[in-house]
């Protein structure tokens, strides 16, 4: 079974990911974990956080010599800001009395941040309690444990990328098709998406939303490539992907609505202009299109997944919003800790590895495997099969 979980606060010394599952014999290459930290760290937008850091995944467990033991991976990495929160984050309890500014905490809580919610069901005093796992500074976990399951799923020909399609109100003209290398297209713009002109444009309302103590949020789409038909089931409500890859993205931290396909707009049309027709092409089966974005009835079509999330604003403003002080009850302004005016762009990335984690645990369900070897001969099995299935007349 594929699982993984992560831990570490975002102040403390260190952020954490346990991988369970990889095949042995897998190549683990922890250069493309640290490439994975850095696409993370990056886009137009970002706060003071992200030039103190350089995100590199220590490999603690779990591989020897470059190969998968087949045992739990760990992960670190380790927080360079750490020194500067020794005594505010200290798991020991210290020695002296501290006052609150050395204590950092946070009696002002932000609207739209976990900081009021949490302290009210943990029963906590100060928001830094919750602010500090509440972070999306723990998305660092998400994608050094998602670097992991792309290295598996590109060892069985599945790749990943993503790019962002809106930014605070400004759409992107997509091409009719997407770069066969989707990644490699849109690194190089600062907001990662594939429209030039839109990326002017949403570079600008960034510099504004931070001249105005504003933020921005949009739209990212995340694809995926080389999938074989049959991942996911139809049988039960827990096993159908589709739920399964939108619970994923729903659980990244400001992410508020999910598409897959052609998403929200099939509500506003009638199935025949909808549906993707069935045709017979020369390899077997085909599809006229893909608006069903690479999922039907919960299971993969064998063309691309399409799945696009919303990012709602960052909730740290630098014009603090209307809160109340915890302590008195008294109207105050929202805590304004260091923040970014727009994550959007690293959002994406961590989509990429939440897909890239649900596919994978989809992969290993479906093909099993205690070895990439035994992995390959199932997955080379499987594929036989289908071949042969094409176009049989029904029994
Ligand atoms: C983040 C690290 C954080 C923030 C941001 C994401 O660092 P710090 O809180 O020290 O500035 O930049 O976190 C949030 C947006 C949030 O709401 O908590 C990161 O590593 O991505």
């Amino acid at each position: 079974m594929f699982r993984f979980t992560t831990a570490g606060e975002s102040h403390g010394p260190a952020l954490l990911a346990i991988v369970e599952g990889v095949p042995a014999g897998l190549e683990i290459d922890g250069e493309q974990i640290d490439a994975e930290l850095r696409r993370r760290q990056g886009g137009y937008g970002r706060g003071g956080r992200m030039r103190i850091e350089s995100d590199r995944a220590e490999i603690l467990s779990g591989v020897r010599h470059g190969q998968a033991l087949g045992s739990p991976i760990t992960l670190q990495v380790r927080n360079r800001d750490w020194e500067n929160w020794t005594v505010a984050m200290s798991a020991a309890p210290l020695d002296s009395p501290a006052d609150d500014e050395t204590l950092r905490r946070v009696f002002f809580p932000r609207p739209g941040h976990a900081d009021l919610v949490g302290i009210l069901k943990y029963d906590r005093h100060d928001a830094r309690d919750i602010l500090e796992r509440a972070s999306a500074r723990e998305t660092t976990s998400r994608v050094a444990a998602g670097a992991v399951a792309k290295q598996l799923l590109r060892a069985v020909g599945i790749e990943i990328g993503s790019h962002v399609v809106m930014l605070g109100g400004i759409e992107a003209k997509l091409p009719d098709e997407l770069p066969a290398d989707l990644n490699a297209a849109v690194e190089p713009s600062p907001v990662r998406t594939l429209d030039p002109d839109a990326e002017e444009r949403m570079i600008d309302a960034i510099d504004e939303a931070k001249k105005n103590g504003d933020t921005l949020g949009g739209v990212f789409e995340v694809v995926v490539s080389g999938v074989p038909i049959g991942l996911g089931s139809h049988v039960s409500w827990d096993r159908k992907l589709d739920g399964r890859l939108a619970g994923a993205l729903m659980s990244i931290q400001a992410i508020k609505g999910v598409e897959i396909g052609m998403g929200f707009e099939a509500g506003a049309r009638p199935g025949s202009r909808v549906h993707d027709s069935i045709v017979a092409g020369e390899h077997g089966y085909g599809r006229s299109a893909n608006a069903a974005g690479g999922l039907e009835g919960g299971i993969t079509t064998g063309l691309p997944i399409v799945l696009r999330a919303v990012m709602k604003p960052i909730s740290t403003l630098m014009q603090p919003l209307p809160t109340v002080d915890l302590r008195t009850g008294e109207r105050g302004d929202a805590v304004r800790e260091r923040s970014d005016v727009c994550a959007l762009p690293a959002a994406g990335v961590v989509g990429e590895a939440m897909v890239a984690i649900v596919l994978a645990e989809a992969v290993l369900e479906k093909f099993g495997g205690d070895s990439i070897t035994e992995l390959r001969r199932n997955i080379d099995g499987y594929l036989a099969q289908i071949a042969g299935r094409q176009f049989l007349p029904a029994r």
